[in-house]
């Protein structure tokens, strides 16, 4: 053309490129961050203080458990300022954060020279407040060992607010076990991304991992709970794929369950309990022998014609007898016991892969489970099948694959049944997918010796896991009907922490930051820049991670 572009190039340029603001290096990226050039930064030193009076004082406390050893200063927690550069804590009802008030997780974050102020009008908005703080200050505030400083926070000005109320992140204990102290270190990497749920697979074909005891049992029931536990704790996935070590047993105890719901509690992190029904449910009808009526008997294998067995890595073959009232009394006196343990407002009945029960089965099924959950004053939530079900407004459908049942239907049952959504599509939010390379039973094939692949095939980078927007999925879905993302870590191939922390992160990240950001506000580029810094904090926290190639980790 007579300009000296090409047709070809006017055709492709795409406006001007789009860049955001300076965010340091904070992940999930703020709302606001105004970064004072000019100005002197803070610098902690011996004779600083953490003033957090009332409902900040347990945020308080954590920071100075934090900082303490890699500072050396004592850093007492007071209920008023002293003479040193403080870091104040406060929450109230004048704390409000200009255009996000009435959400109990926002907050405001101010550092200059004089002293940081975190502000919020409820105790949750200031610890994500802190989540941020620890981020602003250098990586070895993290280590557990006095470091020299000079540990200082430039002066900014930040403002923010979650974009999503339910940021989750699952952990698979059925196939392999996680220790309570594993389960403690899980919540304690991902909360400073500022995860708020943490769904636990307590059950599923393989194993049983909570106690539950004949307490409370209902007249005629002669079911012996304990069974559960005592034979289906002990039992775990076998080997699969690269990873030819037998997945882990074991249990919680009620005692345990709770530890960990108060461990998670002070952190501002809700427990979603799941108990997988009507199928992947091999651990509960080997454990109880009423379970195991004519109509729960698995359907023969085709190929060998015997019924498959408990601790392989098949799926749909297993499934609760539904017209049989044994299943119920079972059922209801599981989940009293497990709602009697559980502060949070979630139930979740699973509902995935029941290919061996019938449709209508099924939806009579589901329809009594979502009474069952009700009557405990729970909501219930499940994996999309459940959208099968008459869902009642409130109850949470979980999307996991575009293929299966209830997939089509969820959109409708949310728009019209007043449902809420959970997305954790499985092509971009399964943290149990191998990063790259689709052929599990070759190490060669992949930097992840352990992994699935499945969801993704071979491209299932901290890119792929970041770039998408899950509103954008469900066209048709009214705002108000998405809850939330969740990221499921899936445990055939994990075996303990460390591998779970491996494949968990940094993709956990990515979904935590797409929870908690707006769709506007999130360029790869610009997460991947940030995301680079958190690898040597992820390091000195002794916090496994996978150090993708991907990112230019500094
Ligand atoms: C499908 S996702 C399952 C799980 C498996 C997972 C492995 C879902 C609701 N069901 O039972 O562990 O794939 O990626």
């Amino acid at each position: 053309t007579e300009f000296g572009i090409s047709l070809w190039e006017l055709q492709v340029w795409d406006g001007p490129e789009v860049v955001l603001p300076e965010a340091l290096d904070i992940v999930p990226r703020p709302v606001s961050v105004e970064v004072d050039g000019d100005a002197d930064p803070f610098i902690l030193d011996s004779t600083s203080q953490i003033v957090a009076a009332g409902d900040a004082a347990d945020s308080g406390e954590m920071l100075a458990d934090i900082m303490r050893p890699s500072t050396g200063f004592e850093l007492p927690v007071v209920d008023e300022p002293g003479d040193g550069g403080d870091i104040t804590l406060q929450v109230g009802p004048e704390h409000a954060v200009p255009g996000h008030t009435g959400n109990p997780e926002a907050y405001t974050l101010e550092a200059d020279e004089d002293g940081i102020t975190v502000s919020a009008t409820d105790a949750h908005g200031v610890f994500n407040g802190v989540q941020t703080l620890r981020q602003l200050f250098p990586s070895f505030l993290e280590y557990d060992e006095v470091t020299s400083g000079p540990w200082a926070v430039p002066a900014v000005s930040i403002l923010d607010a979650p974009r999503f109320d339910y940021r989750g992140i699952m952990l698979d204990v059925a196939r392999s076990f996680q220790t309570v102290d594993e389960v403690k270190q899980y919540i304690d990497a991902l909360v400073q991304f500022k995860m708020n749920h943490l769904h636990l697979h307590l059950a599923d074909d393989q194993g049983w991992r909570i106690e539950i005891t004949n307490e409370g049992r209902v007249e005629g029931d002669d079911i012996d709970y304990t069974r559960l536990t005592s034979i289906s704790g002990g039992t775990a996935m076998t080997e699969q794929g690269y990873n030819d070590e037998p997945g882990r047993t074991g249990f919680y105890t009620q005692e345990d369950y709770a530890e960990i719901v108060d461990y998670a509690a002070e952190r501002h992190v809700v427990i979603v309990p799941e108990i997988d029904t009507p199928g992947h449910t091999q651990a509960a009808l080997h454990a109880i022998p009423q379970l195991n009526t004519e109509g729960a008997a698995p359907e023969p294998d085709p190929a060998t014609g015997v019924p498959p067995s408990h601790g392989t890595g098949e799926v749909g073959h297993s499934t609760l007898d539904t017209r049989n009232e044994v299943t119920y009394t079972f059922l209801e006196h599981v989940w009293s016991q497990i709602a009697e343990m559980t502060p949070g407002p979630y139930l979740h009945v699973g509902g995935d892969e029941s290919h061996v029960t019938e449709e209508e089965d099924y939806i009579y099924f589901m329809d009594r489970m979502i009474d069952v959950v009700e009557d405990l004053g729970k909501e219930p939530f499940g994996w999309n099948e459940l959208a099968l079900a008459d869902v009642h407004e409130g109850n949470v459908i979980q999307f996991w694959a575009a293929n299966t049942a209830g997939a089509e239907l969820a959109p409708e049952r949310v728009n019209e049944n007043g449902a809420k959504m959970i997305v954790s599509d499985s092509a971009r939010a399964y943290l149990d997918q191998r990063y790259d390379g689709d052929d599990p039973n070759d190490p060669n094939d992949s930097v992840s010796p352990i992994g699935l692949s499945w969801a993704c095939r071979d491209n299932c980078t901290v890119e792929r896991y970041y770039d998408w927007d899950p509103q954008a999925l469900f066209p048709d879905v009214n705002a108000e009907g998405f809850l939330g993302v969740e990221g499921p870590l899936w445990s055939e191939t994990v075996r303990g922490i460390d591998q779970a922390l491996w494949l968990v992160l940094p993709r956990a990240a990515a979904l935590l930051e797409i929870g908690w950001t707006e769709q506007d506000q999130r360029l790869y580029d610009d997460f991947a820049g940030r995301l680079a810094t958190l690898g040597g904090r992820l390091t000195l926290q002794d916090h496994n991670f996978y150090a993708t190639p991907e990112i230019e980790w500094s």
